[in-house]
């Protein structure tokens, strides 16, 4: 078999390895980028399409231009299960012409020196002395087999975990995920019959009856076209997502015309904390296969862009120090966690509770504003509840009926309060992992119990 040596071998071309690639490119290190797609499909997978514009502000990413922008946000409008309240979310971003943009980050990396081979598979790594060494990959152009020894390999195969799913199962990078932390999602992109109103804001309806454990969305991509699908919550025993796709669709988007449908599929969504490790020896995780998503509205492609970011920057500096250990490489974890995981562990909470709300309890929330829309937007670009508005409402709430929402609601407050501590509490060293890990899951069981 062919052998060839680089310094950093980069599996996956999507958001994730697209921008850790974006990030390495012309600082010296020889970067080689793999995807089993070919060129024009790579970035090409089940998506809403919507990401905030803070990320690529934040990241110093070069905004969508021409095609791949298809729609320019300017806010979400949350619907209640009943409809009868919307809460309008203001915010810029972007509906993307996703493998445009993405084909396009790719092709800036390879410009300024990472090699990109499409069609090409990683079937497994190497694993010697406790280290990550290489992977051996399948080029379906050349037909070849190639072993590519690396100091440094980057995981970024999206939800197959593709890679590291293939080392020892006592490695904790190679952590597993719970069917009930993961949303089965399915969209379609349809041409609507008429004009769509506000078509600048997208829509997302939250209802447990018609998406439990999810949602329901409605992003508009234009005047005419529009990403519409939902989530649902994996491991629950509900009916399939396409159970609930053809039974609700005419209720969520009555204006599409079934006859011009552009695309369609489905995938899976982590919905939980980061991966407890992103690192380990000579192995880095970003994206999706690092659980990267945000656990309440399911939107991973600017905490992949996030992790990409990160993976970049350990490696320049593990470069730098020659060190590709656990520990050479550990500051990947703290700058993720400073940068969104922390957010993240907190919004897990906040998703374990709003996944057990019934539609009733979410009519009157979002009705009476036990909770406002002011919250929901703290809570996400922060990770915080802040429940002081709704506490000095807590007496007359408390008289009308439902105090036992607000109770629970200030227990999450507290426990998204503390998790997040413990994440900015993270361990400096590897070998501290093991009993920070056992504190975060006992906090979390103890939430569970508390709110079951
Ligand atoms: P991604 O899966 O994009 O890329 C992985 C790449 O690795 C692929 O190109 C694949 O071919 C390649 N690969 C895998 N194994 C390989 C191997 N062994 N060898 C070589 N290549 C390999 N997010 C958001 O921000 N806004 C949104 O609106 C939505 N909406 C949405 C809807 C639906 C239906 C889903 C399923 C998901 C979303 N998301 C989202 C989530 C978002 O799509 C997701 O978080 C990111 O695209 C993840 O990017 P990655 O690069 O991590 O993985
Ligand atoms: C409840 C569990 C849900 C699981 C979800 C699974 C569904 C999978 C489907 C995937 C669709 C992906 C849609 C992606 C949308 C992107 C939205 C977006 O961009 O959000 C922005 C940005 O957030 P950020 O974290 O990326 O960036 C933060 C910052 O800007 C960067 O610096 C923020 O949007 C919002 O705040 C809107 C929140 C939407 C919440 C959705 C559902 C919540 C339901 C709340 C009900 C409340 C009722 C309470 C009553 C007591």
């Amino acid at each position: 078999m062919k052998e060839l040596k680089y310094d950093v071998l980069i599996i996956g071309g999507g958001f994730a390895g697209a921008s850790t690639a974006f990030h390495l490119a012309g600082k010296g290190l020889k970067v080689l980028l793999v995807d089993s797609k070919p060129w024009n499909r790579i970035g090409d997978k089940p998506c809403g399409d919507a990401v905030s514009k803070a990320h690529f502000d934040r990241l110093g990413m070069p905004y969508p231009k021409g095609e791949e922008l298809e729609n320019k946000i300017s806010g979400i409008k949350l619907y209640s299960p009943d409809m009868k309240t919307v809460w309008t979310v203001n915010g810029e971003g972007f509906e993307l012409n996703a493998p445009l943009y993405n084909q396009r980050i790719l092709r800036e990396a390879e410009s300024k020196g990472v090699e990109i081979w499409d069609q090409t598979t990683a079937m497994k790594p190497f694993f010697e002395n406790g280290f990550v060494k290489g992977a051996v990959l399948y080029n379906r152009r050349s037909n070849e087999e190639v072993a590519v020894y690396s100091k440094v390999l980057v995981d970024a195969t999206g939800y197959s975990r593709s890679v590291r799913s293939k080392l020892p199962q006592e490695l904790p990078i190679a952590e597993d995920l719970d069917e009930k932390d993961a949303d089965i999602a399915y969209r379609e992109v349809l041409l609507t019959r008429d004009d769509i109103e506000d078509h600048d804001y997208l829509r997302i309806f939250v209802t447990q009856k018609a998406s439990p454990g999810g949602y329901w969305w409605y992003f508009p991509k234009g005047k005419n076209k529009v990403n519409v699908g939902l989530g649902i919550q994996g491991g629950m025993g509900y009916p399939s997502v396409h159970v609930f796709y053809q039974k609700y669709l005419d209720s969520y988007a009555p204006d599409v015309d079934k006859s011009r449908l552009l695309v369609k599929g489905g995938a899976l969504v982590p919905t939980r904390r980061p991966l407890y490790t992103m690192v380990w020896n000579g192995i880095i995780a970003v994206g999706d296969s690092a659980y990267t998503v945000n656990p309440v509205h399911g939107g991973g492609k600017g905490s992949a862009m996030i992790s990409g970011y990160c993976a970049a920057k350990t490696i320049l500096n593990a470069f730098e120090k020659g060190d590709f250990s656990a520990q050479g490489l550990w500051d990947m974890n703290i700058c993720y966690i400073n940068e969104y995981g922390a957010k993240q562990a907190s919004l897990d909470i906040f998703r374990r509770f709003l996944q057990k709300l019934s539609d009733d309890d979410i009519n009157y929330g979002m009705n009476k504003k036990v909770l406002k829309e002011e919250d929901l937007l703290e809570a996400s670009e922060k990770g915080d509840l802040h429940l002081s508005v709704a506490e000095k409402a807590m007496r007359i709430i408390a008289g009308l009926g439902r105090p036992s929402l607000l109770m629970k609601l200030k227990t999450v407050a507290e426990y998204m309060k503390n998790i997040k501590q413990l994440y900015y509490n993270y361990p400096r060293s590897p070998s501290g992992l093991q009993i920070w890990k056992t504190q975060v899951d006992s906090l979390i069981s103890e939430f569970n119990m508390n709110i079951s």
